[in-house]
C-alpha cells in the first residue's frame, strides 16, 4: 500500500517537473504578435485560400468546406472512414464562402456544414487554384464539387459560368498552369490525390485539359502522389511538370525518368512521391522528393544526387540556415532530418507536441497529425529561412535545424471543443490548426493566418527578422 502511494507521488511529481520544465521552455520563446481575431460562423473551412477576387488591390478569403479527397465513393469500402461518415452521417460536403478580412460574407455557394459532429476531410488543399479561363485579365475560380465536377466560378459573384466533367470522383488536385503569353495558353493537370480506380495504379491517371476545357490527355506516371511542380526546368523558356519520378511536357509526354526508377518496377503505393519540392542554387535547380521509403535529392536532369532511406519521408522542404542551403525532411512516422546539399545529416530530431490550451481529449493516438504540408515556408532575410509547423498542435516557428523560435500567443476561442465521436487523424476532423503565410495587409511583409473550423487568427512575426539581423551582426 505504501508503496502504491509512493509510485503514484512520485509519478505525480515527475509530470510536474515536466510540466514546469515545459512552461519554462515556452517563456522563452519570442511571441509573434496577435492583430485580429475573426470568428468564421457557419462559414469557417477546413482549408483558406487567399486571393484579390475583385482585383482591388485587398485580399480576400475563400472558405471552402469539403470532405476533400474523401468526397470520393472509392473511400466507402474502407472501414474507418465509413464508420465514422456513417455515424455522423456525412454526405456532399460542400460550401465556398467568399469574406473581406474581417469576416464579413461577400457570396457563399453551396450550404454551410451545420452537423452536430465535425465533417471529415482529408487533403482538401489543391482543390481549389485560380487562374484566367477567359482572357478577360480576370482570374477565375476553380474548384472540385462534391462529385465529379470542377466548377468554375465568376470571382466576383461565385456565379457558375463553366463545369467541367472529368471521368469519375477520384480527382482531388488541380493545377492552372501558363504555358504562354495568350490568354489561350493555359493547361489545367488534374490529378488523383490517393486510391485510384483500376486499372490505374495509385495516385494515377493525371489529366490534361486545354483552354476548351477538353481532356487532351489522361496518363499514368512513375510514383504519382500528392503535388507536382511547374517551372521552366530545363531553361527553355517552356513550362515542364513533375509528376512522380518523371518530368513532363505540357502535352503530357515524359521527358525522362529519374535514373533511380528508369526500366524498375515500383510499388506505387509504397513508394509514390509524398512531396515534391525544387528551388534553384546557384543558377541549378535542385528537387527534392520525400518518396515514402526513402528520400532522393536530384539535378535538373533526373540523375540522382543522393538517396537515403528513411522512416517514411512524407515531406520535404529546401530552404536557407545561416546561408547554408538545407532539406528538411518531415516524416511520417517518426523524426524530422535536416541534410546539407550535400546529404550530410546535420541534424534530427522530433518538434515537440504543442497544447498550451489542452489537448483535445478524443486525441487517443500520439502524433495523430498525417498532413500533407505539415510546415509551411516563411522565406526570410539574411540567408535564414523558416518554417511554420503544424503537426504538433498549436503552431510554431522553427528554423531549419529544428530551433524553436517563435510562438503565437492565443486566445480562449482556440481551445477545442471535443467531439462525441472520434477519428484517428484529429486534423482530419478539424481538432488541429491550420497555417497560411500571406502578406494580408501588403506592407511588403509575411504575416501568418492560424485557422481552425471555427476561428482566424493573424500575426505579424517580424521579430523574427529583428532577431535575425541582431544574430547576424
Ligand atoms: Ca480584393
Ligand atoms: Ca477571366
Ligand atoms: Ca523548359
Ligand atoms: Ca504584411
Amino acid at each position: 500500500m505504501i508503496e502504491r502511494i509512493v509510485s503514484k507521488f512520485a509519478s505525480k511529481f515527475h509530470k510536474g517537473i515536466a510540466h514546469t520544465k515545459e512552461y519554462y521552455f515556452w517563456s522563452k520563446i519570442p511571441s509573434a504578435t496577435l492583430v485580429k481575431e475573426v470568428n468564421l460562423k457557419n462559414f469557417g473551412g477546413c482549408r483558406l485560400f487567399v486571393t484579390d477576387i475583385n482585383q482591388d488591390g485587398i485580399k480576400e478569403f475563400l472558405w471552402l468546406q469539403s470532405a476533400g479527397m474523401f468526397k470520393s465513393k472509392i473511400y466507402d469500402d474502407f472501414p474507418g472512414i465509413k464508420n465514422y461518415l456513417d455515424k455522423i452521417g456525412q454526405e456532399n460536403v460542400f460550401c465556398l464562402t467568399a469574406t473581406d478580412q474581417d469576416g464579413n460574407v461577400l457570396w457563399q455557394i453551396g450550404e454551410p456544414y451545420e452537423g452536430e459532429n465535425p465533417y471529415l476531410t482529408h487533403s482538401p488543399e489543391h482543390l481549389l487554384k485560380t487562374g484566367d479561363v477567359n482572357g478577360d485579365g480576370i482570374d477565375e475560380i476553380l474548384v472540385f464539387d462534391a462529385a465529379d465536377n470542377i466548377l468554375v466560378l465568376n470571382p466576383l459573384n461565385g456565379e457558375v459560368i463553366q463545369k467541367i466533367k472529368l471521368p469519375n470522383d477520384s480527382f482531388s488536385i488541380l493545377y492552372y498552369i501558363k504555358t504562354g503569353k495568350q490568354p489561350k495558353d493555359f493547361i489545367l493537370l488534374v490529378g488523383v490525390m490517393d486510391r485510384s480506380y483500376a486499372p490505374h495504379p495509385y495516385a494515377n491517371p493525371w489529366l490534361i485539359i486545354d483552354s476548351n476545357f477538353d481532356i487532351i490527355n489522361s496518363q499514368d506516371y512513375i510514383g504519382a502522389g500528392h503535388n507536382v511542380l511547374h517551372e521552366d526546368f530545363n531553361n527553355d523558356g517552356k513550362v515542364e511538370l513533375v509528376i512522380g519520378y518523371q518530368l513532363v511536357d505540357t502535352k503530357g509526354d515524359v521527358i525522362w525518368t529519374t535514373d533511380y526508377w528508369k526500366d524498375k518496377e515500383i510499388d506505387s503505393l509504397e513508394q509514390h512521391a509524398d512531396y515534391i519540392h525544387a528551388k534553384k542554387i546557384n543558377e541549378q535547380w535542385v528537387i527534392a522528393i520525400s518518396g515514402s521509403d526513402k528520400q532522393y535529392l536530384l539535378d535538373t536532369n533526373g540523375k540522382t544526387i543522393w538517396e537515403k532511406s528513411l522512416p517514411h519521408p512524407q515531406f520535404s522542404i529546401i530552404g536557407c540556415f545561416k546561408g547554408e542551403p538545407r532539406i528538411l525532411v518531415a516524416n511520417q512516422r517518426e523524426i524530422i532530418n535536416s541534410f546539407s546539399l550535400a546529404g550530410d545529416e546535420v541534424w534530427k530530431g522530433m518538434l515537440p507536441e504543442h497544447w498550451p490550451m489542452g489537448k483535445p481529449k478524443l486525441a487517443n493516438q500520439k502524433r495523430p497529425i498525417h498532413s500533407s504540408d505539415p510546415l509551411d515556408f516563411i522565406p526570410g532575410k539574411n540567408n535564414t529561412d523558416w518554417l511554420l509547423y503544424k503537426e504538433g498542435g498549436w503552431p510554431f516557428i522553427v528554423d531549419f535545424q529544428g530551433n524553436i523560435v517563435m510562438k503565437f500567443p492565443f486566445t480562449p476561442h482556440a481551445k477545442k471543443k471535443d467531439p462525441t465521436v472520434g477519428f484517428h487523424r484529429l486534423n482530419d476532423i478539424g481538432m488541429a490548426y491550420e497555417g497560411e503565410i500571406v502578406d494580408t495587409d501588403n506592407d511588403g511583409k509575411l504575416e501568418v493566418i492560424i485557422y481552425d473550423r471555427s476561428y482566424l487568427w493573424i500575426y505579424k512575426i517580424d521579430k523574427l527578422n529583428e532577431n535575425n539581423n541582431e544574430e547576424n551582426v
